[in-house]
Parts: C-alpha cells; sequence; structure tokens
C-alpha cells in the first residue's frame, strides 16, 4: 500500500511537471517599450516595433510604467486604436495587463495628442492581426504541443501499467 502511494505520488509528480510545461512556466512580464517605458516615443513606429519584437503568450503580462503625464485606455477595434478614439475611462496606475486569451488589445493615452504622437501600443497574442495589407501569414501551429501531450500519454501509461502489472 505504502509502495502503491509512493507511485502514485510520482506519478502525480511527473504528470504535474510535464502539464506545467504545456503551458509554459514561464509566463513573461513584459514592461512596454522596456527601458523607454510609456512616453511619448521617438517615433510613431517605436511601439508597432517593441511589440513585434515581442511574442506573447496566454498568460503573460504586459506593464505599463510612467513617469509625467500619461494613462493607459484600453480601446476596442484596430479602428478606434488608429483614430485615436478616446473610450473615456482610463486604467489606474500600476497597469498590468493580463493576456489570458489570443487575440489583439488595444492600448493608448488618452493625454493631449499623445496617441496621435504614437503612444499607443497593440499587444497580440497568438496568430497577428491583420494590422496592415502586407500582414504576415499566422505562424503554423507549432509540432511542440502535439509532441507535450504525446509525452503525457507516454507517461501516464507507463504508470498504468506499473500499477496493473
Ligand atoms: C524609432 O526610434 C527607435 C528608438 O530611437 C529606433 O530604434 C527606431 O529605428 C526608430 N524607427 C524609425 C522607423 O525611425
Ligand atoms: C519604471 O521606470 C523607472 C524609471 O522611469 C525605472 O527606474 C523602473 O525600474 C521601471 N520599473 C520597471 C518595472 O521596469
Ligand atoms: C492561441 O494561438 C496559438 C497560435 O496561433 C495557438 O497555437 C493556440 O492553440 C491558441 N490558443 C487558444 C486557447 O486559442
Ligand atoms: C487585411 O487587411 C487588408 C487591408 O486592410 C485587407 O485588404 C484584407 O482583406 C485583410 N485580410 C483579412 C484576412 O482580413
Ligand atoms: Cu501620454
Amino acid at each position: 500500500m505504502a509502495k502503491q502511494m509512493g507511485l502514485m505520488g510520482l506519478g502525480c509528480f511527473i504528470f504535474m511537471m510535464v502539464a506545467l510545461q504545456i503551458n509554459g512556466a514561464s509566463a513573461t512580464t513584459y514592461v512596454v517599450g522596456d527601458s523607454l517605458g510609456w512616453t511619448v516615443p521617438p517615433n510613431t513606429s517605436f511601439y508597432t516595433e517593441w511589440s513585434s519584437s515581442k511574442t506573447f503568450h496566454i498568460g503573460d503580462k504586459v506593464l505599463f510604467n510612467w513617469t509625467g503625464n500619461h494613462n493607459v485606455a484600453e480601446v476596442s477595434s484596430l479602428a478606434e486604436y488608429e483614430n485615436c478614439v478616446n473610450p473615456g475611462i482610463v486604467i489606474g496606475s500600476p497597469v498590468t495587463a493580463n493576456l489570458l486569451e489570443n487575440g489583439s488589445r488595444f492600448f493608448i493615452c488618452t493625454v493631449d495628442d499623445h496617441c496621435e504622437a504614437g503612444q499607443k501600443v497593440i499587444i497580440t497574442v497568438g496568430s497577428p492581426t491583420n494590422t496592415s495589407s502586407t500582414a504576415s501569414p499566422a505562424p503554423s501551429p507549432s509540432s511542440a504541443s502535439s509532441l507535450s501531450f504525446g509525452v503525457i500519454f507516454t507517461v501516464l501509461s507507463s504508470v498504468v501499467a506499473y500499477f496493473f502489472a
């Protein structure tokens, strides 16, 4: 009995380790703009370049860090983002957006003309949003997850086989 409990513990442990690997144990917090932070950028493509240099995953967070007179507002569409439409609601500071699902989130600063000057960013999780006619094709689904599921099944079958042997 003790031996069986031990085995069960081991099985659960292995299962959890593999499951963690699937979910990507390394959830990352990204500081928007890195060392520049959240401010009026040196050029209007700054945050677009910053964002496209990252690959965001479900479970990651983005942190807006600023000093001085800025804010963060989330708008609901690419059109509102492009037109710097002020939603009338700002998110309190410090602002951390939790990326809980695939898709694009649109963030702007509504102070003065900061948004028009490029203080806005699109955070896309999963397949890229069609933000231009030159939108790159979605990355093909990686074989990594199916591989990991294969590992889970192998491990589980081994544990089960051990029990019934
Ligand atoms: C925008 O500014 C950043 C930081 O100074 C620079 O690295 C980048 O090349 C600039 N992009 C353009 C299109 O000028
Ligand atoms: C936020 O910005 C300040 C400087 O403006 C910097 O000292 C601090 O480390 C930043 N915080 C994070 C979490 O990056
Ligand atoms: C999110 O998108 C990625 C890449 O497109 C995909 O592999 C994954 O299955 C998606 N997850 C969900 C929950 O839709
Ligand atoms: C992507 O955007 C371009 C230009 O905005 C548009 O012509 C095209 O139909 C869009 N493609 C998809 C798949 O939405
Ligand atoms: Cu601002």
